[in-house]
């Protein structure tokens, strides 16, 4: 049984624990910390842990084997830092950390203590859409993939989500899931900003139109959304050089009804993606005793920040920028 330690009992923290306690096989959750103490104490409840008022105690509480980062993104380096230190195996929740510097300290670091041990919270390699998809094209039956189309909409955001967050919260999973999907590694990247929709306000333009291009020279566009109003909707298209693939939407029933054929859309992420949680977090379970890890790793999580900050920056500029990495890939992460 892997003794797990959950850093961050906010509304994603909690549903982590409930998925460990009540989905996940061979995990348990041991140990819980928050910096507010009443999240703690609620989340405690879901599982019975023991509470840590201080995240560090619980990295090296001797009945914790892994620790699971679901607090606030700024607050993963230090976590990570120690855990790797403390041997831990990890499981953090997207973003690694939320520069490229810090993230590439996580790499060294991991790369320093020699072993695998942090899996990414990029769930969507973990969706039968995109496997199926990934499972196509490795046949070779439809060639090269040539372009991507991609939509990334939300119904509707806070009033905090901002311009660079379409990118930092929302297309940094696109990030993550497509040079993946392709096997392929970015170049460069640019935005396109069209008319504003009337939902948005002065600090978001929404929507937008995110454009990289890889190494290999396949083109991708994803439009980002995240007012659209009716619904959690994900679509991916491959063109190929002999076919074009596009990504299975979850299956509902197609209703007739008052002279009009509809089929459901999700609403969120959670119930959009809820197998792929499961399966991410089952995975990471699975291969804790092995020492691997099969998902996305801490140089994913680097490449998707380095990614990120040219997007964002493409957003200001309106130019193409170049995506380029500080270090060549390690070979511990070859
Ligand atoms: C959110 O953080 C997510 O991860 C969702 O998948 C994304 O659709 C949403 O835009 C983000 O804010």
């Amino acid at each position: 049984m892997l003794r797990v330690g959950v850093i961050g009992c906010g509304g994603m923290g909690r549903d982590h624990i409930r998925r460990l306690t009540e989905k996940i096989q061979g995990a348990e959750v041991v140990a819980v910390s928050d910096v507010f103490e009443e999240s703690a104490r609620k989340a405690a409840e879901i599982c019975g842990a023991k509470v840590y008022a201080d995240s560090k105690e619980l990295i090296n509480a001797e009945n914790v084997d892994a620790v699971f980062i679901v607090s606030p993104g700024f607050a993963h380096v230090d976590s990570l830092l120690q855990a790797i230190e403390a041997g831990k195996r990890i499981f953090c929740e997207k973003p690694l950390c939320t520069t490229a510097e810090d993230c590439l300290k996580v790499v060294k670091a991991e790369e320093a203590a020699g072993k695998h041990l942090i899996q990414l919270g990029f769930m969507r390699r973990y969706d039968k859409g995109y496997q199926q998809i990934k499972e196509a094209l490795a046949t070779g039956e439809y060639g090269e993939p040539l372009i991507l189309h991609c939509t990334h909409r939300n119904p509707e955001v806070g009033t905090n989500y901002n311009t660079p967050m379409a990118v930092h919260d929302t297309a940094i999973h696109e990030i993550d899931v497509l040079h993946w999907l392709v096997d392929d590694e970015y170049e460069s990247a640019q935005v396109v900003m069209p008319r504003v929709t009337k939902y948005s306000h002065s600090e978001l333009k929404d929507p937008q139109i995110m454009m990289l291009r890889t190494k290999k020279g396949v083109c991708i566009d994803v439009e980002v959304f995240v007012n659209c109003k009716f619904g959690y909707d994900i679509n991916c298209e491959v063109v190929c050089e002999d076919g074009a693939l596009k990504m299975a939407q979850p299956a509902y029933p197609s209703i007739r009804k008052n002279a009009a054929v509809s089929t459901a859309i999700d609403t969120d992420c959670f119930v959009r993606f809820k197998d792929a949680y499961d399966k991410e977090v089952q995975d990471w379970v699975d291969n804790a005793e092995a020492g691997v890890i099969t998902g996305p790793n801490a140089w994913d999580g680097y490449l998707a920040a380095i990614t990120a900050d040219a997007l964002v920056k493409a957003q200001e500029t309106g130019q193409i920028e170049k995506i380029v990495s500080a270090v060549e890939k390690p070979d511990f992460y070859k």
